[in-house]
């Protein structure tokens, strides 16, 4: 099949009229594309016939992993039933209704926050401007208009509209284009291997990093601050998994100032930390959750924001009309899709199966890669993960930024049949959660024979001098 797609004419057209996005167009134009012709289970497949094993699902979105014929079936269906009709104007359609209904089942009670209701968008990153909406809402609504600032962390990823992007801690993106907006600001990451002081625990360090929160609302004065984001586990930004006792003092924090959190969940729901959704990990009580990327598996594009009662009652009783919404908010083919991969993924049990059984193998293996003489702190999290490439492991020294020994070794990985991303010198995972033990072992020699080869370039430039 794919030896069919002509690859050089692809590659010409593709340079011609495709501007892809996060990419250098100059540079990709006289590199080429690799052209993804198909895809099944967890491998894809490129035109000239290579087969790579996706250890990203795609874009941290393909949990049920690929050629899921449930999900093509229920998109097919909806499309020849009712393929569109909007929710704007006092109308419904029966797939919306019921995903709606089927997330706030899935979503348990935190605390005294309930999560019964959804606002629908087709991204993570329109989700996040629906949040920036709502929450300055509920504060102009309650009285206190005054309260603008929404809190976030640097090197955060939030999406890639004004207000994601601005929401989002990643500097190179506030260069281009005048960001943040007014009244985002943001405090450091919970990420200690940047951070640490000398004889600190991972465990205080999460504390003094939760107190940047504190710190940033008294400097801000509290009467001004509407709510903090974060991301449980930070993806893009390299697979920060914080200490355990980071969120613990983030929800002291924002109960004590009576902030709202919102927590997204763009790569962190459906199953990815085992769980259906990931403050349950955590067990903290976000009032706002952000979700899309797998509540489809990424078959189609689908997000939304799970609306907690502190802020759906307000908005519900007290608002009036909501001057907000997208064309495609409720999209019923879409919305079918989610449904199809909802019930696909609990028939399978994919969330307890990563809870109980694949994530602790997985992180078992993963973990054994501290034992390469260019690893440090390999660790994962349900199934997440990333370690460090360092010149030294003893001493955690860390290799020259021009170097680019992530992009190294994620060179060697793409010639050996692997996806694995990098950030910086993170090396991340984020398998489909189908991924069987043997599968685990399939990729962890990968794994560990594309170190292998960076080691051995280091070795032979001379980088470990
Ligand atoms: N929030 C989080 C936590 C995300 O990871 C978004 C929002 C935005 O979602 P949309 O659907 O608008 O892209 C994301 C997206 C990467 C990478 O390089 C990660 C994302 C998107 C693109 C690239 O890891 N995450």
């Amino acid at each position: 099949m794919s030896t069919t797609v002509d690859t050089r004419l692809i590659q010409q057209l593709d340079s011609a009229h495709f501007l892809h996005p996060f990419t250098n167009f100059k540079d990709l134009a006289a590199r080429g594309s690799r052209v993804i012709t198909r895809a099944e289970d967890i491998y894809i497949w490129d035109s000239e016939g290579h087969r790579l094993l996706d250890a990203m699902s795609g874009l941290w979105c393909v949990n049920a992993g690929y050629g899921r014929r449930e999900l093509a079936d229920a998109a097919h269906s909806q499309m020849m039933t009712l393929p569109f009709y909007n929710s704007f104007f006092q109308t419904t359609n029966v797939p919306a209704v019921q995903l709606a209904s089927r997330l706030a089942e899935l979503a348990p009670a935190a605390g005294d926050r309930r999560f019964q209701h959804v606002f629908y968008s087709s991204s993570g990153s329109e989700s996040n401007d629906s949040n920036i909406r709502m929450v300055r809402r509920y504060w102009d609504l309650l009285g206190q208009p005054q309260r603008k600032v929404i809190i976030s962390r640097r090197n955060a990823y939030h999406g890639s509209t004004m207000g994601a992007a601005s929401l989002g801690g990643m500097g190179d993106m506030h260069a281009q284009g005048d960001l943040p907006i007014p009244d985002i600001t943001h405090i450091g990451q919970p990420y200690f291997l940047e951070a640490e002081q000398p004889g600190e625990t991972r465990d205080a360090f999460g504390i003094r990093a939760a107190g940047w929160l504190e710190e940033k609302i008294l400097a801000l004065g509290p009467e001004r601050v509407a709510a903090f984001i974060a991301e449980p586990v930070q993806g893009a930004g390299g697979v920060i998994i914080p200490p355990d006792t980071y969120w613990p003092e983030i929800q002291r924090i924002v109960d004590k100032y009576g902030i709202l959190l919102i927590s997204d969940e763009v790569i962190c729901a459906f199953g990815r930390l085992g769980h259906w959704f990931a403050y349950e990990k955590f067990g903290y009580r976000p009032d706002l959750v952000t979700f899309a990327k797998a509540v489809t598996s990424g078959y189609i594009p689908l997000g939304g924001v799970l609306v907690g009662d502190r802020v759906a009652r307000v908005l519900i009783e007290q608002g009036g009309e909501f001057n907000h919404g997208y064309t495609y908010s409720g999209h019923p083919v879409a919305c079918a899709v989610g449904l199809a991969n909802l019930d696909l993924m609990a028939r399978e049990g994919l969330p307890e199966r990563v809870r109980t059984v694949t994530g602790p193998y997985l992180a078992k293996r993963f973990a054994e890669l501290n034992a390469h003489p260019l690893v440090v702190d390999a660790e994962t999290c349900g199934y997440v993960g990333g370690l460090v490439l360092v010149r030294n492991p003893a001493t955690r020294q860390a290799f020259d930024p021009s170097l680019a020994v992530g992009m190294v070794c994620r060179g060697h990985c793409f010639r050996n049949g692997l996806i694995m991303r990098a950030v910086g010198d993170r090396m991340i995972i984020a398998p489909p959660l189908t991924m069987r033990e043997s599968q685990v072992d399939e990729m962890m020699a990968l794994i560990v024979r594309c170190l292998d080869l960076t080691l051995q370039d280091a070795h032979r430039n001379g980088w470990l001098a």
